[in-house]
């Protein structure tokens, strides 16, 4: 069966994985696109002979699309990803699931009203090869059990546009996800702290941050997010257990040696660092899609991160108090 997609938002990473689902990829075919700006639609949705829709709702209504990708803000997919589970489609929402705890637990509700997991976040990094290695070792337990984990989130800049809560809203997101996903236990409380920030910054910035999280079982978590680096994007992950370390590679693809030293070439941005992730989670959620089934991270993953973001920015907003992340019980139909 092939897979026909929508998808909602035409902006650059829209576009990137209307891209790799033609190109890249088997079993999936875009036949439409909408966005609220009718030329991003027509222009994003012509090279694959798909319909441009100006609206999300025609798209979720449309009889021929089978499920649905959201790449739009995160302000906006509440209730895209509800319209989608209200239709009985399956849905890969790229993060946040929800910019509120409150949306992500009405979605929860609509999930298990439909009686069925249909929302996959777009966490991507829980396909990467490399973090799947470092987990399998931490649940080999040959090493003992994790005690902490130090992770290192640095972009080589940001727009103008984002502020200082995006880098925790937007960026240590991923950490926050990898590291639950990694430990498979909860973060239950959080505190940023804000070291000396660099020049290369807009003004309106306080860069970098330092977010450090704590999980049920006592695991420390500290993320170095870092976003004006200049150099490189460059993300970094050490996992420190009883009687051995595992800690993710560069993902280098070669190493130059001459006059100059031992070097290799440094990612530049998270589509090139994340490329075969992104690959690995589109084609797995396009293959269980056909096979009427769920995969990768669910509704309660993304409310979870949500949650812990939450009690980030009110760290934050407070000086670096520490501040416990408060959760709903996790409902059975996400066990
Ligand atoms: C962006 O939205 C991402 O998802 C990237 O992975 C992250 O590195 C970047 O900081 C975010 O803005």
């Amino acid at each position: 069966m092939t897979v026909r997609i929508g998808l909602i938002g035409a902006g650059g990473m829209g576009r990137a994985h209307l891209a790799r689902i033609t190109n890249e990829l088997s079993g999936g075919k875009i036949v439409a696109v909408a966005d609220i700006n009718h030329d991003a639609a027509v222009s994003a949705a012509e090279p694959y002979g798909a319909k441009a829709y100006d609206s999300s709702d025609e798209l979720i209504n449309d009889p021929d699309v089978d499920a649905v990708v959201i790449a739009t803000f995160g302000k906006v997919h509440a209730p895209d990803v509800i319209k989608c589970i209200e239709a009985g489609k399956y849905v890969l929402c790229e993060k946040p699931l929800a910019t509120t705890a409150e949306d992500c637990i009405k979605i929860m509700e609509a999930e298990q009203k439909a009686g069925k997991k249909l929302v996959t976040v777009g966490f991507m990094r829980r396909f990467d090869a490399g973090y799947n290695e470092m987990k399998s070792v931490l649940d080999a337990g040959e090493h003992g059990y994790a005690m902490l984990i130090h992770c290192r989130h640095r972009n080589p800049s940001v727009p103008e546009n984002y502020t200082t809560r995006n880098m925790i809203d937007d960026t240590a997101i991923h950490e926050i996800d990898i590291c639950r996903f990694l430990l498979g236990e909860e973060i239950v409380s959080v505190r940023v702290d804000t070291p000396r920030s660099t020049s290369h910054r807009f003004e309106h910035l306080t860069d970098p941050l330092v977010l450090q999280a704590k999980t049920q079982s006592g695991v420390l978590i500290d993320d170095e997010i870092n976003v004006n680096l200049q150099w490189a994007y460059s993300i970094e992950c050490e996992l420190v257990m009883e009687t051995g370390a595992v800690r993710l590679g560069d993902q280098e693809k070669i190493h130059i040696r001459d006059a100059n030293g031992n070097r290799n070439a440094m990612c530049q941005s998270h589509i090139d660092r994340f490329q075969a992730a992104f690959n690995a989670e589109f084609q797995s959620w396009i293959n269980a899609v056909a096979r009427d089934e769920h995969t990768g991270s669910t509704s309660w993953d993304g409310y979870a991160a949500t949650s812990v973001v939450d009690a980030g920015l009110e760290s934050l907003d407070n000086g670096g108090v520490e501040v416990k992340v408060t959760m709903i019980d996790k409902p059975a139909f996400y066990a």
